[in-house]
């Protein structure tokens, strides 16, 4: 079997979902730095965002495909069930939470703090205070959702490995922090969860930030 080579910045919410699957499935890989746009992740991705994958002679990008392929080419505890009726509720938490959640609690809110597009550096506060109002009502959806210490089902699964990511990061922030105080649930989940082995060995071991992407102005 060819090395597995995903690429892609350590720090990267998909890049991690994408290794917390890697380590859950026992697979051996190589990860290559690359931000997104280089030109590594722009031959892999129409729109050059990370993670990208080269398995031999595949070339693959968007992390639920990227998982899709891992769960289906290697030996290890399935990521998917074959029951239809466990494996769409995680599908359906993937979907909610890479189309409602990661676009404001990373996209708008923790990118306006990391990388901010000011010439001083400091964070963009008109995109954090317009994602707040957004993510006082999403906290609670998601507190809801894990009530019962998982997304979808009784146990750790695909769906979580996409949430714990971004929740993780919350942490990392005041107003965030201050949300997650307020949900027992949210916070509970993300302490029992980031314990876990195959998330604890893949925890970024640096913040991202605009100095370390080179974008400082
Ligand atoms: N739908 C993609 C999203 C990947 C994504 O948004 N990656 C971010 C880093 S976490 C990125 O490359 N952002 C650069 C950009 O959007 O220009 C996936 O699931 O892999």
């Amino acid at each position: 079997m060819p090395e597995l080579e995903l690429i892609g910045a350590e720090p990267s919410n998909y890049v991690w979902t994408c290794r917390i699957a890697l380590a859950e499935k026992g697979v051996p890989y190589r990860l290559s730095p690359a931000w997104p746009h280089t030109p590594e992740v722009d031959a892999i991705h129409p729109f050059g965002k990370i993670p990208v994958l080269r398995h031999g002679a595949v070339e693959l990008c968007e992390s639920r495909a990227i998982c899709g392929y891992i769960d289906a080419v290697f030996p290890g505890p399935k990521l998917m069930p074959s029951d239809p009726a466990k494996a769409a509720p995680i599908e359906q938490w993937i979907s909610i939470v890479n189309t409602h959640i990661d676009p404001v609690w990373l996209r708008q809110y923790l990118v306006a703090y990391a990388f901010p597009n000011t010439p001083d550096g400091s964070p963009e506060r008109d995109k954090i205070d317009a994602a707040l109002p957004k993510m006082e009502q999403q906290f609670p959806v998601m507190e809801r959702a894990v009530s019962s210490g998982h997304l979808a089902g009784d146990a750790f699964t695909l769906a979580d490995m996409n949430f714990l990511p971004i929740l993780y990061y919350m942490g990392t922030r005041p107003e965030s922090s201050a949300l997650l105080d307020r949900s027992p649930a949210l916070k509970a989940y993300l302490d029992r969860h980031m314990a876990r082995a195959s998330v604890k060995a893949t925890t970024p071991t640096w913040m991202p930030s605009r100095e370390r992407a080179g974008k400082a102005a």
